[in-house]
């Protein structure tokens, strides 16, 4: 008999660039395990949230093990775990297929993910919060690349390395291509051209194409949301940064 599992996430999340439940709900889907969904309201959380399930209150978090009980009612006998990457590392520890089995392609999945999200976000972020060069964000794709084998996912087959960096692929593609970011208008969509058309990405076009057609992206993926939140968000950024002369 499986094991109880709840996740407690969010669909929306007023820090709009934020890619950590889509990591783990990419995961979930490709586990195939069984699951409970509880939507946290991040405005109002319920107040049981933080002292009965992540003492941070914050989404994602799962509740596993312990008696089939409602989700809003979390039992004591369930373990609570946080943190996205946790978490997916948690669910591929369960269905063994998530996680390449060969330690040298388990250590090059983790240090996909360990170079990628050390360079990918802080490069996004800085450009689309702060003006900054969307260079950077070409440069942290390019060292991606670099990682990659000559065809298939981070390492060879799809594994959790890939569903940890495609929501943030996503996410960044959507902005450049709506040119949606404090930097100057026009540069999104000029970095956008660069991604889709130059040679040297394409391996990485590869790449985002391949894991862009997985299911389990298609399903959790909300582009509308996504694209609403960036639309608001970052065009305030933009009239902020141009209003202080920046
Ligand atoms: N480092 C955490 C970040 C999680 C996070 O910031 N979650 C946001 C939603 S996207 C949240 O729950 N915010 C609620 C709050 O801070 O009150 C992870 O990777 O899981």
């Amino acid at each position: 008999m499986p094991e109880q599992l709840t996740l407690y996430s969010a669909r929306i999340c007023p820090w709009a660039q934020r890619a950590t439940r889509e990591q783990v709900d990419i995961t979930l889907k490709e586990s195939g395990l069984s699951y409970e969904r509880f939507e946290v309201d991040l405005l109002n959380k319920p107040e049981w949230y933080a002292p009965k399930v992540n003492p941070v209150s914050k989404v994602p978090a799962l509740a596993y093990g312990g008696p089939k009980v409602s989700p809003d009612q979390p039992s004591p006998e369930s373990q609570k775990l946080a943190e996205s990457l946790v978490l997916i590392e948690f669910i591929a520890d369960l269905v063994e297929s998530l996680r390449p089995k060969d330690p040298v392609i388990k250590a090059k999945a983790r240090f996909f993910v360990e170079t990628v999200t050390a360079k990918l976000p802080p490069a996004w972020y800085g450009a689309a919060t702060r003006g900054e060069s969307l260079d950077n964000v070409l440069a942290a794709i390019d060292v991606l690349q670099s990682l990659l084998p000559a065809e298939g996912y981070a390492v060879g087959e799809w594994s959790i390395a890939d569903a940890a960096v495609t929501p943030f692929l996503a996410r960044i593609d959507l902005a450049l291509k709506n040119d949606l970011g404090a930097y100057d208008e026009g540069l999104g969509r000029k970095a956008w051209n660069t991604l889709h058309t130059d040679p040297k990405f394409e391996r990485f076009r590869k790449y985002f194409a391949d894991v862009r057609a997985r299911k389990s992206f298609q399903e959790t993926f909300d582009t509308e949301h996504i694209l609403t939140n960036y639309q608001k968000r970052f065009s305030e950024l933009r009239e902020k940064r141009l209003g202080a002369g920046v």
